[in-house]
């Protein structure tokens, strides 16, 4: 067993364009579902703040950067804003490629490795109008994107990504009301996540056609299901959970194919998707690495009674309150380090070793002002410690032969955090609200610039 991180580690930290950027009505760009909504029910955000106020990375990006390399970080993530680069779908924003192009060139000047994903919970409002993931006319307008994309950044950009975590818009947003349009309805979410797995193929094969060197992939949130015992009924649920919550999308993206027994069932309940025309052609495109974020497992146990009709994934198990947990009690999440080690052996054992990184991992803390000491340093020594935790399972799976490049902590500054907005803060440095939006370093990026420049876990 190594402490040593294989050579060329990405380390580094992950962000998306609506939580960080602002300026949403600024330079052109059109409204997001976020900028809508929050305009028409601001009670719905934490403290009413919505993506207008984020840490303004749209103008303070290089600043941002300089402190990245302080901090030893080799590579970063964020997202285009698809509403900013194409503001009616069509036609191109010369101030959005400006902007981009210069926060991605001062990343690389700067010794840093720009990692950009295409879609991350943005959907624009002029597509919402028409449908938003439920047309299936948007696996086409995605392409588009993706296309003109690749082709104005394509020089320098060599990581892409398609989506981050696209279980999540489809089941906060067709199986539940954290994202809009909050529909409740299990036929409808399942559309939505085959014409989001099509867009997702759609634009890996634009990606190929593109001539672009580099790689893509996509960003999954895996949470290794784990049953209450061995008995053959909470296993059965153990079964049912990972095919709805992560073989369902793991499955096609990473292997190319529909895990049978999810399509048997759904066929059973009269809940197939309409197929895309192209359906057999897009599924065959492959990716070249998989970002996998990772918060929390998910612990079921059987259910009763299964209902006769299938409503949701969890109409065939039943969440199991484990009571030896260890809650991160401001968000409500689970921590469990392990987790990440079985995610490890799973993409080795079962998805061919696909190369992958973890693209989030992460604590978000309430009232971090309460650790500031006197001199002005946030002591978060449980970001710390979480932190550790994990990377040293990732390092017991590395040390078995996973093929894991690179860890990317959720997030860089502080930033705005969906319905939470800045509730919880996740970030190596802190953004201070009340003061414009000044930037900090937590103690957790000093320990994290140390190792960064080991390449190496002390434990
Ligand atoms: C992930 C998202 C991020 C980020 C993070 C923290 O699911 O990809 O966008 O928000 O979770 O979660 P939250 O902001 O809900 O606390």
């Amino acid at each position: 067993m190594t402490n040593k991180f294989p050579d060329n580690f990405w380390w580094g930290a992950a962000a998306s364009a609506p939580q960080t950027e602002g300026a949403s009505n600024v330079d052109g760009k059109s409204p997001t579902t976020w900028d809508v909504w929050h305009e028409r029910e601001p009670e719905a955000f934490f403290n009413q703040v919505g993506p207008d106020l984020t840490s303004d990375v749209y103008h303070r990006y290089r600043d941002d950067i300089q402190l990245m390399k302080d901090m030893n970080l080799n590579s970063y993530r964020t997202s285009i804003s698809w509403a900013r680069l194409l503001p009616d779908g069509k036609t191109l924003n010369e101030k959005a490629v400006a902007y981009y192009r210069d926060y991605f060139q001062t990343m690389l000047d700067t010794g840093i490795e720009p990692v950009i994903n295409l879609f991350h919970f943005d959907m624009p409002w002029w597509m919402m109008e028409l449908g938003g993931w439920e047309n299936a006319d948007i696996i086409e307008h995605f392409a588009y994107y993706a296309k003109v994309a690749f082709e104005q950044f394509g020089d320098i950009v060599k990581n892409w990504a398609t989506f981050n975590e696209p279980m999540v818009h489809i089941e906060c947003g067709y199986l539940g009301d954290a994202h809009w349009p909050r529909v409740n309805d299990f036929k409808r979410a399942i559309q939505v996540g085959y014409h989001t797995l099509m867009a997702h193929f759609a634009a890996v094969r634009s990606f190929r056609q593109s001539g672009v060197e580099g790689k893509i992939g996509t960003i999954l949130n895996l949470s290794p299901v784990y049953a209450r015992s061995e008995e053959a009924a909470d296993l059965e649920a153990q079964k049912w959970a990972d095919l709805f919550h992560t073989r369902s999308l793991l499955d096609p993206i990473a292997l190319n194919q529909f895990p049978q027994e999810l399509v048997d069932i759904l066929k059973e309940h009269d809940l197939l998707p309409t197929l895309y025309a192209e359906h057999d052609e897009l599924l065959t495109q492959a990716i070249d690495f998989l970002g996998v974020n990772y918060y929390q497992p998910l612990r079921v146990k059987a259910r009763e009674e299964i209902p006769s009709t299938l409503e949701r994934p969890s109409s065939l198990y039943a969440g199991y309150d484990w009571p030896e947990k260890k809650m991160n009690k401001y968000r409500g999440w689970e921590i469990y380090e392990r987790g990440i080690y079985d995610i490890a052996m799973r993409i080795k054992n079962d998805y061919g070793n696909v190369p992958w990184f973890i693209s989030e991992n992460g604590m978000g803390v309430a009232d971090e002002e309460r650790f500031i000491d006197e001199s002005g340093i946030v002591q978060d020594t449980y970001r710390i410690e979480f932190i550790r935790d994990h990377l040293t399972w990732l390092l017991k799976s590395i040390n078995e032969g996973s093929n894991c490049f690179g860890y990317h902590l959720w997030t860089f500054v502080d930033c705005w955090s969906w319905l939470n907005a800045y509730r919880n803060r996740y970030g190596y440095y802190r953004v201070d609200l009340e003061n414009n939006l000044e930037r900090t370093p937590k103690l957790s990026s000093f320990w994290l610039r140390e190792i960064i420049e080991k390449n190496e876990l002390d434990i």
